[in-house]
């Protein structure tokens, strides 16, 4: 990977990183509502996702992807600041602040939305992708899941489906060790998920969602498989979550020193930044930059007005305004 690249990847992970830190932060004050679940630690696979996706595909994000949101607003139309607002419930979200974590949905930058239901997207991401297919548009529809996700039926049944119509979609399938508490090796048959999709006869690799250069590398591949018209292509990434699911740490220690220290993806992106001859002052500034722009987006959000009960049913049901009482 040439070097601007992978800056401009370091940057991306560094948005996502303090973003989320950020973000994390105002939670514990009480200034954002709802439930939060942050994409710390999981930054190399996010930015190699949305630095390869165009605002014509299609993504469905899961419920730690802030980051990949951001991202896409970021790059398709410059203001990522807005999905900032919108996990903060205000006006200037791109929801209107009715969308929050889960349900930051914007079509236009390839955004399709999450919802509360585990792998129910996995379903809609074929009629997406048969759509596509049928009106002869080179678009990649991708499902970004969990580990978690694959003990739902629905999984089964999309790879199954888009195999035998050979749907242009990507599986993003972000193995981080766990779903809530549960290790990926005592929920499902194998550890490694990519043993699971295999038999649906497409491409499936295993990556090191960890390694920027690695995570970029398999997802232009297999985008370039699908816009080629090749049909599905599963990507498993290795990761783990700085978040648990409950307050405390209830992994074992040295897996936590791991993953936090010895292969964290800033961590190893700065190590290969610096066998390239990037100077740490270059690296530092990066990482300031961004944290600095996080805390714009972060006062944008805090400044915006909350929405207007006026409007609190536009946009909810189609063609059917509710009158307020
Ligand atoms: C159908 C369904 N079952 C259960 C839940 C509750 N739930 C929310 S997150 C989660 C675990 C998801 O694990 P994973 O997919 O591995 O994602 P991670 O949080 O590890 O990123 C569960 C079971 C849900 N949202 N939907
Ligand atoms: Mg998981």
């Amino acid at each position: 990977m040439q070097q601007d690249q992978l800056l401009d990847l370091y940057r991306d992970m560094w948005l996502i990183r303090a973003f989320e830190q950020a973000l994390e932060r105002e939670f514990e004050q009480g200034g954002v509502p709802g439930m939060l679940h942050t994409g710390l630690g999981q930054e190399a696979t996010q930015a190699a996702l949305a630095s390869q996706l165009e605002a014509t595909d299609c993504f469905f994000p899961d419920h730690r992807c802030h980051g990949i949101n951001a991202l896409a607003q970021e790059r398709h139309k410059g203001d990522g600041e807005r999905i900032m607002a919108e996990l903060f419930g205000k006006s200037t979200g791109v929801c209107s602040g009715k969308g929050g974590s889960l349900h930051s949905a914007d079509p236009s930058v390839g955004n399709y939305g999450d919802n509360a239901v585990e792998g129910s997207y996995m379903a809609t991401v074929l009629g997406v992708a048969l759509a596509a297919k049928m009106r002869g548009e080179a678009k990649v529809a991708c499902a970004i899941i969990g580990d978690g996700t694959v003990g739902r039926g629905e999984f089964h049944e999309s790879l199954n489906m888009a195999a035998i119509w050979d749907l242009p979609v990507l599986y993003a399938c972000v193995n981080n060790g766990y779903a809530i508490a549960t290790p990926v090796g005592e929920g499902h048959a194998s550890a490694d998920i990519v043993d699971l999709a295999r038999g649906y006869g497409f491409p499936c690799e295993q990556v090191d969602g960890n390694d920027i250069v690695a995570a970029h590398e398999a997802v232009g591949k297999a985008i370039s498989h699908i816009r080629a018209g090749k049909g599905p292509y599963f990507l498993e990434f290795k990761t783990w979550r700085w978040q648990g699911i409950f307050a405390g740490e209830f992994r074992p220690e040295a897996e936590v020193k791991y993953w936090r220290e010895d292969h964290d993806p800033i961590l190893l992106a700065n190590d290969a930044l610096e066998a390239m001859g990037v100077s740490q002052a270059q690296r530092s500034a990066i990482e300031s930059e961004q944290v600095g722009r996080i805390e714009e987006w972060i006062t944008f959000a805090k400044e915006s007005p909350n929405p207007e009960l006026a409007k609190a049913t536009a946009d909810v049901y189609v063609g059917w305004e509710v009158a307020s009482s």
